[in-house]
């Protein structure tokens, strides 16, 4: 794979950089994204789903679909991409992953520092009095499971339409824009806010912004550099380039 001499130079010196990803990173580990010919939201629309008011309209509709998700992620793995991060946090000393997915393929393939800026499917609470919830309380009945303790509608820990990010991790991950000199935005269509503005934070605090996309989003144009390609491919080879311009500089 053929790198910009300014990115190879970098790698050789970077100790502070951050992976931002979106579903594109988990697509090769067969999970859907949303905007993409097979994308989810070609089917419905997002805030009729990821939504409160669509979750209070249609509780069990909303439940059903975040289970059939659910099913989705149980079955898959990590893929190459997420493998690759993995990696990478061992060679560069100030890394973080900020993660828009909810499906947890980072940390299952290695990852420990991973900001979940829209939450994780594999949590749940309860809308009245915040309990945490695991799902094998339910009794497996359908339709959505109510809180032991209260009574209350059980709801995914995902941030929907029209909610705030959870603080700590959208502050962290400001942070970790901030502080990076090397910014990859990998899989996603930089369309989603106030996520969607951490590559611009990035590179207006001096990052070099590198995109890895199969193809253009309205982030491509100002990107320093466009790897155009899946990240299943262009990640591992960006780690053994990584590699090698760490070892001819020591
Ligand atoms: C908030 C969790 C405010 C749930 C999700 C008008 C203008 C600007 C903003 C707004 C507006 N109207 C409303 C808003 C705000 C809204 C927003 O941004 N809407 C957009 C649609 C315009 N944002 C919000 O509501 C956020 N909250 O703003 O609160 C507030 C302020 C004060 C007080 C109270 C509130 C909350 C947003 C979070 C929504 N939750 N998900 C769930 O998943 O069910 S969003 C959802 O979209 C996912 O999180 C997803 O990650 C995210 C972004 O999508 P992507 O990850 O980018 O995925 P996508 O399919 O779009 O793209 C995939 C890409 O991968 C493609 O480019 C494709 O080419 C590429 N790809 C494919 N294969 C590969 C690949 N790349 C690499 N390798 C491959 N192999
Ligand atoms: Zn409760």
């Amino acid at each position: 794979m053929t790198l910009s001499d300014r990115l190879r130079r970098l790698f050789a010196t970077v100790t502070h950089a951050t992976a931002f990803t979106g579903a594109g990173i988990s697509a090769e580990s067969g999970v859907p994204t949303f905007r993409g010919a097979d994308g989810i939201w070609n089917k419905m629309r997002p805030e009729e789903l990821a939504s409160m008011d669509g979750f209070l309209r249609n509780p069990d509709l909303v439940w059903e679909w975040y289970a059939h998700r659910k099913r989705i992620i149980a079955d898959v793995r990590p893929n190459a991409g997420h493998f690759a991060l993995a990696r990478m946090e061992h060679m560069i000393p100030h890394f973080a992953v900020v993660t828009q997915n909810i499906d947890n393929l980072h940390r299952r393939a290695g990852s420990t520092h991973v900001f979940e800026l829209h939450g994780n499917i594999e949590r749940n609470y309860c809308m009245q009095c915040g309990r945490p919830y695991a799902e094998e309380e339910g009794r497996g009945a359908p339709g959505v499971p109510r809180c032991p303790t209260c009574g209350g509608k059980i709801r995914p820990d995902v941030v929907w339409f029209g909610e705030m990010l959870p603080e700590e991790e959208w502050n962290a991950s400001v942070r970790a824009a901030e502080d990076s000199e090397l910014f990859f935005s990998i899989g996603t269509s930089a369309a989603v806010y106030p996520a969607a503005s951490l590559p611009v934070v990035a590179q207006s605090h001096g990052a070099y912004l590198v995109e890895i996309n199969p193809e253009p989003t309205p982030l491509t144009e100002r990107a320093d550099e466009f790897l155009q390609g899946p990240a299943g491919r262009i990640l591992p080879a960006l780690v053994e380039a990584l590699h090698e311009a760490r070892k001819a500089s020591t």
